[in-house]
């Protein structure tokens, strides 16, 4: 993607959130507004940079208004409104935002009656009593917040970023440096390689023999904002997204060892330390080593290094000293999948439901062109209010997906819907019309809040429905934003592994939902997954890698992810969990 684009739909993210803390309110019209405008910049084919106001107002997504503060961005780098708002509300009242239970209203009430604009202003507020004094912060919600800032970690001194806004950065600064001369190797390490959900900073590793000219290219990079320090082969900056990265750059004889010492985690290289210390030898960033930096051993690839400590490779996902290496000498080790093993894909919308943007055609096209011999089309059932789509327009989309399988020939189509799971368990339409499906998510998108036994109790009746094949999203989460609803999980657990329906494991970095212990759990149960794009535009089922280091991070054998199996298994399986 264009760099313009990416840097405009960052620019239209912030004026979206500086809008709903103007406004208020996550629903004003003008927050939609920018979200959408978002949304289309980053689908966008070309370079944004490339159309006029005009043009810009054409395409889907983007109105008048908005195409001209784009337009006036990409003519004089910055946006007027956009200044005002920066000014009115800074960084740290944004970050309120992402405490669940704290609003755009309250924060601005926070600010208003207590003068507190930050975080740290937040904790001591809750703390001598004079946030519980305020109208509406009942001693519920005072626990509630307290309990939501320990929990996330949302205290100014120990800022993490979500894996979500880490990772694309991460990419383009590694995509940037390996067009740079004489860098022969270039990846991201520590807690992002490990694919852990929030990030402290970001280590990238470069192999080179010239460490200068590859520290210039980096301090020249668009997205770095300002200089931490910078040594001969160390150098840490802070990104215009406020994100901190630390280059390291070493001899490409040394990259083997420095990916291992730097993706960590620390537990895991004690181990392999002691492994090394055990054979006489040495383990550090240049190279497993003889005592005294005598002979080297192993230090090109990361392959050397595991296997001259007698170990086979260890996925970074799995490196956290959690068992990994005890069951790597077992031979009890799982055999973890490749994104390549996925053969179809299980929960994807097209522009029939409102939030989606491309056509059926579009989006089997993309599939196919992806290798993938299945696809699930599951637009949004009628009772999402905004996006629902009604019993018509299903079967008008049924006829012609059967159409377009039946022209194409080279992959198979399920027709599905992504359903609504109610507040007392209920579905969307009738039963009989969901028997007319051939694959059904179906996923909790509202009352977050419930008790654990009502919310256990809905989710255990869709997992109990003869019609639905799947549960979507199984905890509702939003990284960083929302927690997950509260679950029974060995109750939800053991009704999937019973009936055969499978829990997604959704592929969206800001869901990664199951989380890691859920999907861990349900393995030992019995319970089979499909790791699941839930895309929602042609370019969202790349992020199925993303679904596959969930479940590597997990340990999960891929013979219990259904959609790594041949279409005819599939379908069978299909079959058999709809028939009970
Ligand atoms: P983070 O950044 O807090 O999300 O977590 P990490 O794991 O990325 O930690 P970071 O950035 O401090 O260091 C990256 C990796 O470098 C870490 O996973 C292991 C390695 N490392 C850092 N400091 C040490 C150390 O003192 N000893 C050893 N053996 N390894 C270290
Ligand atoms: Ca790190
Ligand atoms: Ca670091
Ligand atoms: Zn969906």
């Amino acid at each position: 993607m264009a760099t313009s684009n990416v840097e405009v739909a960052r620019l239209l993210k912030e004026l979206a959130t500086l809008t709903e803390l103007d406004e208020g309110s996550p629903n004003a019209f003008r927050v939609r507004a920018y979200q959408n405008a978002e949304r289309a910049v980053l689908t966008l084919d070309g370079d944004v940079a490339d159309r006029s106001a005009a043009d810009l107002a054409k395409v889907k997504g983007i109105g008048k208004s908005i195409a001209g503060r784009i337009r006036e961005y990409l003519d004089t780098g910055s946006i007027q409104r956009l200044d005002e708002l920066r000014e009115k509300h800074p960084t740290s009242k944004v970050d309120l935002m992402k405490v669940p239970g704290l609003g755009p209203k309250s924060v601005q009430l926070l600010q208003d009656e207590l003068g507190i604009t930050d975080m740290e202003g937040l904790a001591v507020g809750l703390e001598d009593g004079s946030v519980a004094q305020l109208p509406g912060m009942g001693e519920k919600t005072v626990a509630n917040l307290t309990e939501a800032i320990t929990k996330l970690g949302l205290t100014s001194k120990d800022q993490r970023i979500d894996i979500a806004d880490a990772l694309p950065p991460a990419e383009r600064i590694v995509a940037a440096l390996e067009e740079v001369e004489g860098v022969e190797q270039a990846a991201y390490a520590g807690s992002l390689r490990r694919f852990r959900e929030t990030i402290g900073d970001v280590d990238v590793l470069v192999g080179s023999d010239d460490p200068t000219a590859v520290t210039d290219a980096f301090l020249e990079l668009g997205e770095v904002d300002r200089v931490i320090g910078s040594g001969e082969t160390k150098t840490s900056v802070i990104t215009t997204d406020g994100l901190q990265v630390d280059l390291r750059i070493v001899p490409p004889t040394s990259f083997g060892a420095a990916l291992v010492y730097f993706t960590g985690s620390k537990a895991h290289n004690i181990r392999l330390r002691q492994r090394a210390i055990d054979r006489g030898w040495m383990l550090n960033e240049y190279a497993l080593a003889a005592k005294d930096g005598g002979d080297v051993v192993a230090s090109k690839t990361e392959e050397d290094v595991y296997e001259a400590l007698e170990l086979p490779w260890i996925a970074p996902e799995q490196r956290e000293d959690g068992g990994e290496i005890e069951a790597a000498l077992d031979g009890s080790a799982p055999e973890l999948p490749v994104v390549e093993d996925l053969r179809g894909d299980l929960h994807d919308h097209t522009d029939l439901s409102g939030d989606g943007r491309d056509s059926l055609e579009d989006l089997v096209a993309a599939a196919v062109d992806r290798g993938l011999d299945y696809l699930a089309i599951t637009d949004h059932a009628e009772d999402l209010t905004i996006n629902g789509v009604s019993r018509e327009q299903m079967e008008e989309q049924r006829h012609a997906l059967r159409e377009l399988e039946q022209s194409r020939g080279d992959i198979r189509l399920f027709h599905g819907s992504e359903l609504n799971i109610g507040v007392d368990g209920s579905l969307d339409y009738d039963d009989d019309f969901l028997a007319g499906f051939d694959w059904l998510v179906a996923s909790v998108h509202s009352h977050f809040g419930r008790p654990v036994d009502e919310q256990t109790a809905r989710v255990v009746a869709a997992i109990r429905h003869p019609s639905v094949t799947a549960i979507g999203h199984l905890t509702a989460r939003m990284l960083g934003k929302r927690p997950g609803i509260d679950l029974d999980l060995e109750a939800v657990l053991d009704a999937a592994a019973e009936t055969g329906t499978a829990i997604e494991i959704n592929a969206s970095l800001r869901r990664l939902d199951a989380p890691v212990e859920v999907i861990r759990e349900g393995a030992r149960r019995g319970v089979t997954f499909v790791i699941s794009t839930d895309a929602h535009a042609v370019g969202e089922l790349e992020r199925a890698r993303f679904g596959v280091a969930q479940a590597r991070r997990a340990g999960l054998d891929r013979s219990v992810i259904a959609n790594t199996w041949s279409v005819e298994r599939f379908s069978d399986w299909v079959d058999e969990v709809r028939r009970g």
